[in-house]
């Protein structure tokens, strides 16, 4: 076979197949394969394959703006089978055209042109203007390693000048990761830092922007896989993985918000969470026994806190026996639960891997009489410990022993339990880190070994789990949490950011992780609030509250080896702070239910980075605090000790500050009060906010009136309002209500909203209070559908006031 051979520059070599890896593929001596010129090609279904002299390219037309790049070496494709992609996904029809011209082939779309070169089978992709948004450097290439025992394959891609790149799941570091090397392999990171990497997720998926333009790159590989941005030469960017054939998507946006989005609609969609999971959650390692937990929740509500969820750390097990309670501890967990839930909490408890190799333990039984548990290359069972001591460790990529795994839920959903929070599944060992690499996996009919089915064991994990839970939930809707995840992990589990710590760096890189994980198709993300490790002052806790009131997963947790951090434990001035803001979640409820339910149908990322909401505009390319909830809520975090003011920026449109209704212009960079009971908070203009009343957890009592909080448009502007009872699956029957509101200025200056439903769900209350922000004083006349309200509206400061019909379908405001 022909090869080129790179400049020899001093380097790693690459070490052995056992598991140390090899870090550096470009330039480093190592002998590089290509494609070669072009041969032949023929068509399949929607695809391409266009054959070169020592590999082949198959292009699938996914969709106009998705196209799929599969590389065979001499010609040999592997199975195509992925975990990432929704099973449901169903790719459009499009039309597409394949011509051939004189020195390459081209793929047609409506949106695109992919040319393949016929010398050397690289690949270019122009829009139809004819930019070019991904072109091939040296282009895909490939090296055989003798210590390593296998072949790496490699794309190289040309960087483009001022390109700037996002996603990639839980990275820390800027939020730009332009000028760095990641690489996924999925690690228990206790006590991260900006510089820690690899982290717990594996998402190999980065979103890439250049000129205008954005595009995203999935690789679909579950191998320990690298991607660099420009680190080691600054002209090329380049993904590669230990293993497995070279696959990738590459997503069109021009938007980014739009490739995030179609990359979501292709690895899935979630389902929609109770309600409850989106309100407040309290956690420690670990509450117990059960007086302390009683008493925690006593204290919620005596303090009027609102809390819906508590979290059981590990030592409410049997000596970390999975599924078992400690009976000293916990004597009758049935009844404990349901007291809680009386009182409106939902209890979530956690669950590992690890099944503790212990002669008796029902689980234990049943995996070994089962054949579930992972095993050496040479037969005998994997052994590692963690926290049970040695443990046997369920092979999640068996279909028969997810199935397995989610049986053994039957007792705890019984016990009442209302949600799992699943950890340690990188997955974690105390001895090595990690599984040796040569356990083997089933992986759903593929057998390969853990170099394979690391990066996918956590994902895999949480699909067992919530898939587990539901099987007994009847018809609730199930929960799970999981700490690492594979791309897809979207459909079956929210996540948290792990172990961070206590500092404000650290509030700093929590929000810069859970604004990527929504670029990365995982909007349900939280940090441990005020840091996992450390004691945060009172100062640092109340701007972390005031910061994930706007994240879609809310908990506070902490090691407990580092003082409490129940709100309380704080002086008084704080505590009445966080209360307020914890009760502004709830009051915002409704508004963060439509944003999570836009996500569900839509795939539209939750958090929204600045530079996502204003793509072309060069000043928020490196912003990296402020961000978006939904469309139209605007937050800044203070992430500065004493701060009582901070500099931000306001992307395009109009902007009311939440706090005063005072009116920004925006694309500019403007100066915010931030007092301690203040975060930085804006409402984008036309928006129509709803708000209940604070409640002390979801469904404590009936809602009479819904708040309606109209800002004054200067645009068109649609906000949408989405319910159903929170719980449940009749929604999927139609019973939810779906509102959609357009506001704007008409000709005649006036003031015009109109509202249409569709659905069926029979709200909980019978009007809106009509809370109109942004008028100069009382108008002349609020007509709702012809009937005149003046008289019975009133200023309450700036704001004007008035009970409106719930189904009212146009307000005129002259
Ligand atoms: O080895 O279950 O990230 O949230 O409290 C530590 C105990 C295991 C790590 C998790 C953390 C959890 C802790 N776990």
């Amino acid at each position: 076979m022909e090869g080129t051979t790179a400049e020899t520059t001093s380097g790693n070599e690459g070490q052995d197949f056992s598991g140390n890896y090899i870090e550096n593929f470009q330039n480093k001596g190592v002998e590089e394969f290509f494609a070669g010129k072009y041969v032949s090609w023929e068509k399949k279904g929607h695809a391409f394959i266009i054959h070169g002299q020592h590999a082949s390219l198959e292009i699938t037309i996914i969709d106009q703006d998705i196209l799929k790049f599969r590389h065979g070496n001499d010609g040999y494709f592997e199975d195509d089978f992925s975990y990432a992609i929704d099973p449901n996904y169903e790719p459009p029809l499009t039309e597409y055209k394949f011509e051939e011209l004189k020195a390459s082939f081209v793929i047609k779309t409506a949106i695109l042109r992919c040319y393949v070169s016929k010398e050397s089978l690289s690949v270019k992709i122009t829009n139809l203007d004819g930019t070019v948004i991904h072109q091939d450097e040296k282009g895909y290439h490939w090296q055989e390693h003798k210590y390593h025992g296998g072949t790496i394959n490699i794309c190289t891609k040309v960087l483009h000048k001022g390109e700037k790149f996002y996603g990639l799941g839980d990275k820390t570091g800027k939020l730009n990761l332009i000028g760095t090397k990641r690489q996924l392999w999925g690690t228990d990171c206790y006590g991260y830092g900006n510089d820690t990497d690899p982290v717990y997720k594996n998402i190999p998926f980065y979103l890439g922007q250049h000129s205008q333009v954005g595009y995203g790159i999935f690789m679909d590989n579950t191998f320990r896989s690298y991607f660099d941005f420009g680190k080691e030469r600054d002209s090329v960017s380049s993904f590669w993985a230990q293993g497995g054939e070279m696959r990738y998507y590459f997503i069109y946006g021009p938007k980014l918000l739009d490739v995030t989005r179609k990359y979501t609609q292709l690895t899935g969609k979630p389902q929609l969470p109770p309600k409850w999971a989106l309100g407040y959650h309290q956690s420690k390692w670990s509450y117990y026994p059960e007086s302390v937990v009683r008493k925690l929740a006593e204290e919620f509500r005596s303090r009027k806190i609102p809390c819906d969820v508590i979290h059981l750390d590990i030592d409410y097990m049997d000596g970390f026996r999975c599924f078992t309670w400690d009976k000293k501890k916990f004597p009758k967990p049935h009844k404990m639960i349901a007291d809680l839930k009386q009182d409106g909490f939902k209890t979530i408890v956690i669950i590992d891997p690890g099944i503790k190799i212990d002669k008796g333990y029902k689980v234990y039984e049943q995996g070994r009489k089962g054949d579930h548990f992972c095993k050496r290359m040479d037969g005998a069972l994997l052994k590692a410990s963690v926290w049970p001591g040695p443990c046997h460790f369920p092979d999640f990529t068996k279909k028969r022993t997810r199935k397995w795994w989610g049986t053994l839920y039957e007792g705890l959903v019984n016990d009442g339990v209302d949600g799992v929070w699943n950890d340690m599944n990188e997955p974690a060992t105390f001895e090595d880190g990690t599984f040796p690499n040569d356990v083997r996996f089933d992986y759903d009919g593929h057998p390969c070994s853990h170099r394979k089915a690391h990066n996918v064991y956590g994902s895999l994990m949480a699909q067992a789990t919530c898939e587990g839970q539901q099987r007994y939930l009847d018809n609730k809707r199930a929960f799970t949490i999981t700490r690492s995840a594979y791309a897809g992990v979207q459909r079956y589990a929210s996540v948290w950011t792990g172990d961070n710590s206590a500092s404000w760096e650290q509030l700093k890189l929590a929000n810069i992780q859970c604004q990527r994980l929504s670029a990365s198709g995982v909007s349900f993300a939280g940090s441990d609030v005020g840091g996992f490790i450390g004691s945060p002052n009172g100062e640092l806790f109340t701007r972390w509250i005031q910061m994930a009131v706007f994240h879609p997963f809310f908990r506070t947790h902490s090691s407990g080896d580092h003082g409490d951090k129940e709100p309380w434990k704080f002086d008084q001035q704080y505590v009445d702070i966080v209360r307020t803001f914890i009760e502004m979640r709830y009051r915002i409820l409704p508004y963060i239910y439509t944003v999570f339910w836009q996500y569900s149908t839509t795939g539209l990322p939750m958090l929204r980075s600045l530079h996502m909401e204003a793509h072309i505009d060069p000043e928020t390319f490196y912003r990296e605090e402020e961000f978006l909830l939904g469309e139209h809520l605007l937050i800044c975090p203070i992430s500065e000790e004493k701060a009582t003011s901070r500099l931000m920026y306001l992307p395009k449109g109009v902007w009311y500050n939440y706090w005063t209704d005072q009116l920004e212009e925006g694309q500019r960079e403007i100066k915010v009060d931030a007092p301690l009971n203040q975060i930085p908070l804006f409402v984008r203009a036309g928006s129509i906010i709803p708000e209940q009343p604070v409640m002390q957890y979801v469904g404590e009592f009936v809602i009479e009136e819904l708040t309606l909080n109209f800002y004054k448009p200067y645009i068109d502007t649609t906000s949408e309002i989405y319910e159903d009872r929170g719980d449940g699956m009749e929604h999927k029957d139609g019973q939810y209500l779906h509102k959609t509101y357009v506001s704007q200025q008409t000709d005649d200056l006036k003031w015009k909203v109109k509202q249409s439903c569709e659905g069926q769900y029979a709200t909980e209350y019978s009007n809106y209070l009509g809370k109109f922000h942004g008028l100069d004083g009382m108008p002349s006349s609020i007509l709702v559908d012809g009937q005149e309200l003046i008289l019975e509206a009133e200023s309450v400061g700036q704001v004007i006031q008035v009970k409106l019909p719930k189904n009212f379908n146009e307000i005129l405001i002259n």
